[in-house]
């Protein structure tokens, strides 16, 4: 009840904040993207986990709101980091079902991107299926309205969901995110290997952008560079950062 009341008043006056997890390229050592990660240091409960208030959000359907001043906040940064650092980065942004389904949000996001001046080929949805659900009608059509712009489409948690694989012939996706249940098991278990290279061989098959998440021992990066999977997120690389230590860090 807490969370959801405090998703209704203001975000930001409330500590609703958004951090940015590096993406590195194996091959160069240099970060290509990142993805905004929400977080929440809520005035009584203290920091909330997304996983808790995202779902409440998709629940009550403040997740509209959410993540429209998710978006206006994460492009007010990115046209004045564009000012001062030439910003380049792709950046992914985490889009619950309810969200892929409903027209009016996606025409304010893209109205969003135009009005911020954002090159739509910097930025990248994240689209899930942790749970069980059904995407609308409206879902397809959002898509492919994405891709007519050149905003790309990665599924997060692959390998984990209900469904992706039917995702991959149905959708346009461009980027295929290797679930960390997957990453955490190589050196440990041969049956999860082998299931992890046939699904960068699946990947590399249509042609599809792949990246493995969750990567946190240098172990997981040899195994996964000598099977050419060479895109990488995770703590061996960086957590998620908070708009100073980002900018610091990577962008001075
Ligand atoms: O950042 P981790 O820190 O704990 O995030 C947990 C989960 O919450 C992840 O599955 C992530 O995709 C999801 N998540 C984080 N931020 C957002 C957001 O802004 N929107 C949506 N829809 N999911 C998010
Ligand atoms: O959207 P998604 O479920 O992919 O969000 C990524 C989640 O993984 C977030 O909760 C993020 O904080 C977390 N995360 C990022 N890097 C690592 C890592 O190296 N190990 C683990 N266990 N979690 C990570
Ligand atoms: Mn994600
Ligand atoms: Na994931």
């Amino acid at each position: 009840i807490k969370i959801e009341k405090g998703l209704q008043e203001d975000l930001k006056e409330n500590g609703y904040y958004f951090t940015l997890q590096p993406q590195i390229d194996g091959a160069t050592g240099k970060v290509i993207g990142v993805e905004i990660l929400s977080r929440w240091n809520h005035p009584e409960l203290g920091e909330l986990s997304p996983l808790e208030f995202i779902q409440v959000a998709e629940q009550s359907s403040t997740i509209v709101s959410l993540t429209t001043h998710l978006l206006h906040e994460v492009f007010t940064q990115l046209k004045e980091w564009q000012k001062r650092y030439g910003w380049n980065l792709k950046t992914a942004i985490n889009m619950t079902p309810s969200l892929l389904g409903n027209p009016e949000f996606f025409k304010d996001f893209f109205a969003l991107i135009d009005r911020y001046e954002i090159q739509p080929e910097l930025i990248e949805i994240e689209i899930t299926e942790q749970a069980e659900l059904t995407y609308s009608d409206c879902t397809l059509e959002n898509l492919q309205l994405c891709k007519s712009k050149c905003i790309s489409i990665a599924i997060d948690d692959f390998g984990t969901g209900f469904s992706m694989i039917a995702y991959l012939t149905q959708f346009p996706i461009n980027k295929i995110k290797l679930d960390k249940f997957f990453i955490q098991k190589i050196g440990e278990d041969k049956k999860s290997e082998a299931v992890l290279a046939s699904l960068i061989h699946l990947a590399k098959s249509i042609e599809c952008e792949l990246l493995a998440e969750g990567v946190e021992r240098v172990e997981e990066v040899d195994f996964l560079k000598e099977h050419d999977c060479i895109h990488f997120q995770g703590y061996y690389f960086d957590k998620p950062l908070t708009v100073a230590d980002f900018e610091e860090k990577y962008l001075r």
